[in-house]
């Protein structure tokens, strides 16, 4: 397998609104990103993925973009972020930005253009439609509904079209069948590499191409509106391939820059279309299969579940291209209160958590704040949400008659809310976040969980992360070694053995607060070997199969 420098990074995410404010006006900044780079250089990670710098009015907190090359008011400056760049670069760290280029901001001076009149040259950068009428009532050229509720079609006085919004009213799509949208989007890419930028995360591009014809949504209405989520077909449209791969050799080919693909409805039998090299598209993907899982499958069935998918897209992937590791990110809850406990063994599950994500094929993505164990919040309303997604669904179900209390019981577990409030850098008031009134409350666990309290005690899931980091540095096992799953009808045990070329790991995970015992296979009872890390923080132990609550051990294997 090809070595290359982004299959062995450990990617860090930086959601900047939250993650330290420099000036007290409670929203985290670049300046503010600047003054913690020692702490993730610490850390030890390789690449920062930076959320949406851009200008924006901030309706999906930097996803929806008036000005692709100009950075946000409240971020800072184009000199800041320069600087940032020197800083990280200075520091052997790399930043990839977050294309956003779905969609734009209503605010564009695009779209602005665009809706003034049919015929401006701008109307094809963004997808307009006449509506039709039903008994004599306008209604939008089709049923679709948007991933954040409600028509994905908004009407336009001025010419009297709809223009289609897959995501909120105030974030248009862009065309992607007009040449000369694609002709920006590839310059402004080329401008941000040509600035030293290490690559892009992309976002929601499994939208980007829209069914041919514009077809009705089938199957059942969400909402009593009576517009039908079909985010299927919205996806992974004929043409998609073709996008990517011109993207890739007009631009992509000419920087040593790496490529990581935001694509909800993924299936491992797609994903080396977009991932193998000889495809010239993508270098890997963010799909859903694993993150989305906890929600919808039963909690008995979640560790089998999870051995299957990742199965599947080892065998996908592995020696054809390459995959992604994370459970969580800006809009999911945090691991250790879905994946782990974050109450009782908070620590021991974050730090399992965490070996499983570095240990398992595909670069891991660590989501700012997961490197201390932070947990979801204690949301006790509505009025506490920022989120337009959830403030949308809500709407929608309050006029449908639900309660407060009822909505909030079956979505506070799950919100993205939960992964947005802000880092927690010590004791003091608002978690040394800001100096003011932060945008989004601190978790009032700021006290105890922290980044000053994790730094100054040895066994804390901060110090087990560098660990984990620099191990996945001195051993390209944990990288490059082939994949096993010794444990595929375990419901609470994982675990599974990395190979590459004579040196082999067993990793052994106890998904659990009960003591479990492994069952490995025969081939592998006598096996000799020395434990290389445990979250439990022993030195030398030979292979043993008994797990204590939420235990992870690593063993590096002698051959017989
Ligand atoms: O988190 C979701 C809903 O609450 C997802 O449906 C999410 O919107 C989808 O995965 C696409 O996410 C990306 O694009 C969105 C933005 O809101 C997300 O933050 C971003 O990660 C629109 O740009
Ligand atoms: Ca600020």
């Amino acid at each position: 397998m090809e070595r290359v420098w982004w299959k062995e990074a450990v990617i860090y995410q930086v959601y900047v609104r939250s993650f330290m404010d420099s000036n007290g006006d409670g929203v985290g900044d670049i300046p503010g990103l600047i003054s913690r780079l020692d702490y993730l250089k610490e850390l030890g990670i390789d690449v920062i993925w930076l959320n949406p710098v851009y200008k924006s009015p901030n309706d999906d907190n930097g996803y929806d973009i008036s000005d692709y090359r100009d950075i946000m008011d409240e971020f800072g400056t184009m000199a800041d972020w320069e600087k940032l760049l020197a800083e990280c670069h200075h520091r052997g760290i790399k930043i990839i930005m977050d294309l956003v280029v779905n969609h734009s901001s209503d605010e564009h001076s695009w779209f602005l253009e665009s809706r003034k009149s049919k015929e401006s040259p701008y109307r094809d950068y963004y997808i307009w439609r006449p509506g039709r009428e039903e008994n004599g009532v306008r209604r939008p050229p089709n049923n679709w509904e948007s991933l954040f509720s409600g028509s994905a079609w908004e009407y336009d006085e001025r010419c009297g079209e709809y223009y289609l919004h897959l995501f909120s009213r105030k974030q248009p799509d862009l065309n992607w069948d007009s040449p000369r949208l694609r002709e920006e989007i590839f310059e402004m890419m080329a401008w941000w590499l040509d600035k030293g930028i290490d690559g892009f995360r992309m976002d929601a591009v499994h939208l980007m191409q829209k069914p041919a014809g514009f077809p009705d949504a089938a199957g059942k209405p969400t909402h009593r509106d009576g517009y039908v989520y079909d985010e299927k077909l919205y996806s992974h449209n004929p043409g998609l391939h073709r996008i990517f791969h011109e993207m890739n050799t007009r631009v992509l080919s000419k920087y040593d820059c790496m490529t990581v693909a935001e694509m909800n409805m993924t299936t491992p039998e797609m994903a080396s279309d977009y991932v193998a090299p000889e495809r010239e598209e993508l270098n890997m993907i963010f799909h859903f299969e694993i993150c989305s899982l906890p929600r919808y499958t039963k909690e008995r069935k979640r560790i089998r579940t999870l051995n299957s998918i990742q199965d599947r897209w080892y065998r996908a992937t592995w020696g054809k291209g390459w995959n992604s590791q994370f459970f969580n990110n800006h809009d999911l809850p945090r691991q250790v209160s879905v994946w782990g406990d974050d109450d009782r063994f908070r620590v021991e599950s974050a730090k399992l958590l965490g070996t499983y994500l570095h240990t398992m094929p595909g670069s891991p993505y660590i989501y700012q704040g997961e490197e201390i164990g932070m947990t979801n919040y204690p949301f006790k309303s509505m009025g506490e949400i920022n989120d337009v997604a959830l403030k949308n669904q809500w709407a929608k179900c309050a006029a449908e008659g639900e309660s407060e209390e009822h909505f909030l019981k079956r979505n506070l577990k799950w919100t993205r809310e939960n992964g947005r409030t802000p880092m927690q850098w010590d004791a003091t008031e608002n978690g040394g976040f800001t100096s003011g009134s932060p945008w989004l409350k601190v978790n009032p666990n700021y006290k105890e969980i922290n980044v000053q309290a994790a730094r100054r005690d040895e066994n804390s899931v901060f110090h087990y992360y560098k660990r984990l980091i620099s191990l996945r540095k001195s051993h390209p096992v944990m990288v490059y070694g082939d994949y096993r799953l010794l444990t595929p009808r375990s419901r609470k045990i994982v675990a599974y053995t990395r190979n590459l070329e004579g040196t082999s790991l067993l990793v052994m995970l106890n998904f659990s607060g009960t003591p479990l015992s492994v069952r490995l296979p025969r081939s592998l009872r006598k096996t000799q070997g020395s434990l290389l890390l445990s979250n439990y923080g022993e030195e030398n132990s030979p292979v043993k199969t008994r797990l204590r609550p939420w235990e992870a051990a690593v063993f590096m294997l002698v051959k017989n």
